[in-house]
């Protein structure tokens, strides 16, 4: 939330109006608001008299657009040349981070506005033809948006029926405004679920008698709390829990446990998390990002052939698609596995060195060889997604088709039990599952191989989880 840092009341308030007045000066218009410190209007009395907190950056984190409601009215407007007072409305949408889009009507055809937000509303100060709004009390804070979004003296443009819109055409609103998540001013404010913010906007009136000033009327906007977390299709919770990770498995056949799986240590992974049902598709990563990298072509097919940089690119996106749509709680991602969620995930409970139990039979996974019945799969090459039973947790080829990108540096482990582990700084990152060249030792739910980030084959996809943020 915002907190009141350091004191600066003018460099605040002349920000919001002076500006403009350099402005016109430079294109011999006509000034915009007849007020300054050194005059005795009661916007000038009240700057002399009121310090101005600039607020300082809030450090709780938002992720995504907040929806809304369009807000209540305060303050009225007076009329301006056209009989008419400035009315602005605010409605949820328009893709902006606040999910607030704003529009003002019945301005002054021809005459240039712009948006105002503050953090208090006001009994109206009556300022040149106008009522200005956000003065507040003394830890009142206002800035302006630039509603062009090109630069600090963007100014909107009434049309020829009197609405507010873009003067330069360089937002991809055609009229009104998308409030973005992020209030401008010298120490931008983000907006945080539960803010309530006013907003005003300014116009000018009347130019061929030197410009006056006039405002819309105000307008209330609480943001509330993000509802609850809407992931992309097919993703599947995962609860929290505590799990024995890696594997005592004799070095012989079937199951020729390998020493990088020991000790078996205790995991914690102390929050729910979404985890995708299957590995991520061709379909998926070409809606995403556009291109398919893959070997074995097929819309439902795993997407293969993808770095682990490329896996990132695309957890990135996705993030900021689903941030834009505000699915994304605070303090998440979308991103690779943690080794530990994975073979959480895959285990789904189980103990055994396979999630359907003792061992792996052709017919339970896409994989090559099992060792249990010692005969061949029949596999060559990738299949569909979801071909083969889900294991507890309801996941999809965590054993076989492709193997599957963590975001893990590779590390031997440690006999100490932990809580979320997570490796970094290693030149290799983890790589699990098997695939469907594998016998059934690779696909066992602790086998573990690593491979530098760079490298891509056609065996080698991913899944993503929906979980805390990790910067690997
Ligand atoms: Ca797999």
């Amino acid at each position: 939330m915002v907190a009141p840092g350091a004191i600066s009341g003018y460099g605040v308030i002349l920000g919001c109006f002076v500006d403009y007045r350099v402005q016109l000066s430079q294109s011999k218009a006509p000034p915009l608001l007849r007020v300054h410190p050194s005059k005795s209007s009661n916007l000038s009395v009240f700057m002399l008299r009121t310090r101005f907190l600039l607020p300082v950056l809030a450090l709780a984190l938002v992720s995504g657009a907040l929806a809304q409601s369009i807000g209540t009215p305060f303050c009225t407007p007076t009329s301006n040349s056209t009989g008419l007072p400035a009315a602005l409305l605010g409605t949820p949408g328009g893709g902006g981070g606040s999910d607030l889009h704003l529009e003002c009507s019945q301005g002054v055809p021809g005459e240039i506005g712009y948006f105002l937000v503050g953090n208090e509303a006001t009994a109206s100060v009556a300022i040149s033809n106008g009522m200005f709004c956000l003065i507040g009390t003394g830890t009142a804070t206002f800035y302006r948006y630039n509603v062009s979004g090109g630069g600090s003296n963007s100014l909107g443009q009434f049309d020829g029926v009197g609405v507010l819109q873009n003067l330069v055409g360089t937002s991809t609103v055609g009229s009104g405004f998308d409030v973005p998540g992020t209030i401008p001013g010298s120490v931008p404010i983000t907006i945080t679920s539960g803010d309530t913010w006013h907003f005003q906007a300014w116009y000018r009136d009347s130019p061929a008698a030197q410009g006056t000033s006039n405002f819309s009327n105000g307008l209330s906007v609480t943001f509330p709390t993000v509802g609850p977390t809407v992931p992309i299709a097919g993703m599947v919770q995962i609860p929290a829990g505590t799990f024995s990770m890696g594997s005592n498995a004799a070095s012989g056949a079937p199951y020729y446990g390998q020493s990088n799986e020991r000790p078996v240590h205790s995991v914690t992974i102390s929050q729910s998390f979404w985890m995708s049902e299957t590995e991520i598709t061709q379909a998926q990563y070409q809606a995403i990002m556009g291109l398919n990298p893959s070997f074995y072509s097929g819309a439902n097919f795993p997407v293969e052939q993808v770095t682990w940089h490329n896996a990132r690119a695309y957890c990135a996106a996705l993030t900021a698609q689903e941030q834009a749509a505000g699915n994304v709680p605070v303090g998440m991602e979308y991103r690779l596995p943690a080794e530990a969620e994975w073979e959480y995930a895959c285990r789904a409970g189980t103990t055994t060195e396979f999630n359907v139990g003792a061992s792996l039979f052709c017919g339970q996974a896409c994989f090559l060889f099992s060792l249990h019945s010692n005969s061949g799969c029949n596999s060559s090459g990738t299949v569909s997604v979801g071909s083969y039973s889900a294991n507890a947790f309801g996941l999809y080829d965590m054993h076989g088709n492709v193997n599957e990108w963590c975001l893990d540096s590779y590390a031997a482990y440690s006999p100490v039990s932990q809580t979320d582990p997570f490796v970094t700084g290693g030149p290799n990152r983890v790589i699990r599952s098997g695939f469907w060249s594998s016998s059934s030792n690779g696909c066992r739910s602790a086998y573990r191989i690593s491979h530098n980030p760079g490298v891509s084959f056609a065996s080698l996809g991913f899944r993503v989880v929906l979980a805390p943020v990790l910067v690997p």
